[in-house]
């Protein structure tokens, strides 16, 4: 068959603009050659439909193995009892864990979308906020932190279901214990949605929600830098996880329901190349190596934090205690908006997303915010030391937003540096 020139010349102009270019959107990674050679591998011919050992297809015994190995090595990396990593996407496991505990039109409690939530924790134009009934709490506008009183207390209210915690634009740790404490009063079970933070909350870098959550999922492609996709898992604190009443009053075992939420529930067959190379990834993960690679994906958010802070430019919260942060814009210009801010650091082949902040006064397609993360840059092998260059890049590029020749030597000058920083050499 003939080579399809058309896709594999847009793979390799995507993959000089990664090379070319400083990555800070904060829910992207390089993952190893490893990992995308068994994506990139033959699994992806093999149907696999149920779990390691009970498939309704034959020849799985090879997957089987990858699949165990995957399950295996998540297990060990977040001390936690059981695990499904069939979950397409974060999205698909959280509608999975939905789907196994709470019945249509259930309550359910997250961190607001526009404060830094994710779309699948209750937002309207979700799944989540169709199907169930969403109340949210927030940050404080003071402080830009979540007060767990305050959650305390819309809990109370509400009596949700189920609790969600976790984010897509919150830069500080949570309190898994003081949560579970709010779920356990008001009978709810509580989610922990760690996406973000997963690689560094594997290596005790920040709180691990395995011994207070339920139930926690998560993406693998963050900060735990693996290939795009997501998992569930379950702590060893949960009640009775041998006979959970089902939503319908059926006593079953709460693994089990979990697993006939992601299939059949919620998805057909395993993606087992995907699934290969979650278990390569947990397997980096689980080295030393990685811990060190943690350490300096927040050495060099806070070091970025300081430096946009230094160039006049306001952290939401005040700083960072994971890989990202997000900056409000109007504390430097009352008329530079996310949109423009993005648009603008494209052409310099500076990598970001706008955000919305807290309290928002413009659209989210607009929004007076910018989301920042590290992960990316830190495995290109850039140190706390560089931030303060990256934070005058994207300040020169933002001051001189119209000035095409100031752009022409950011571009420019990004390029030189991350010639030292080679990705996939
Ligand atoms: N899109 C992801 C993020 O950027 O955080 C969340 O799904």
């Amino acid at each position: 068959m003939q080579r399809d020139s058309r896709i594999f010349d847009l793979i390799q102009l995507e993959l000089e603009r990664q090379q070319h270019g400083i990555e800070l959107i904060a829910s992207e990674n390089f993952v190893s050659p490893q990992v995308m050679e068994a994506m990139g591998s033959v699994l992806t011919n093999k149907y696999a439909e149920g779990l390691p050992g009970k498939r309704y297809y034959g020849g799985c015994e090879v997957v089987d193995q990858v699949e165990h190995l995957a399950i295996d090595r998540l297990k060990q990396l977040f001390g936690c009892a059981w695990a499904n990593v069939q979950p397409h996407s974060g999205a698909q496991a959280n509608a999975a864990v939905m789907l196994a505990v709470l019945q249509a039109g259930d309550k359910i409690l997250g961190f607001d979308l526009s404060h830094g939530g994710h779309l699948t924790h209750g937002s309207p134009v979700n799944f989540s906020g169709k199907l169930y009934t969403p109340s949210f709490y927030g940050v404080s506008k003071e402080s830009g932190l979540i007060d767990w009183e305050n959650v305390a207390d819309i809990a109370r209210k509400e009596q949700p279901k189920l609790i969600i915690c976790g984010a897509s634009s919150y830069s500080r740790d949570w309190n898994y214990a003081r949560l579970r404490e709010i779920a356990d009063e008001v009978g709810a079970l509580l989610l922990a949605d760690i996406s973000h933070p997963a690689g560094l909350i594997a290596k005790g870098l920040l709180n691990n929600p395995i011994p207070h959550c339920h139930i926690v999922t998560s993406t693998t492609h963050k900060t735990l830098r693996g290939p795009r996709g997501g998992v569930i898992m379950m702590g060893n604190d949960f009640p009775n996880p041998w006979g959970f009443t089902t939503p319908k009053g059926e006593i079953k075992m709460m693994s089990a329901i979990l697993d006939g939420a992601v299939f059949p529930g919620t998805q057909g067959g395993p993606l087992e190349h995907v699934i290969a190379a979650k278990a390569v990834a947990f397997g980096e993960a689980l080295t030393d190596e990685f811990a060190d690679y943690c350490q300096q994906v927040k050495s060099n958010a806070q070091a970025l934090a300081a430096a946009m802070v230094s160039k006049g430019y306001s952290v939401i919260s005040g700083g960072t205690e994971n890989h990202m942060m997000l900056i409000d814009l109007r504390t430097k210009s009352e008329t530079l908006t996310g949109k423009m801010a993005e648009s603008t650091l494209v052409k310099c082949h500076i990598t970001i997303n706008k955000n919305a902040v807290p309290f928002e006064t413009r659209s989210p397609f607009v929004t007076s915010g910018i989301r920042l993360g590290t992960s990316a840059i830190t495995t290109r092998g850039l140190k706390a030391e560089h931030m303060p260059l990256i934070a005058e890049l994207i300040d020169t590029a933002l001051t001189h937003h119209d000035n095409q020749f100031v752009l022409e030597e950011v571009k420019i000058r990004v390029m030189d540096l991350m010639k030292h920083f080679p990705l996939y050499a």
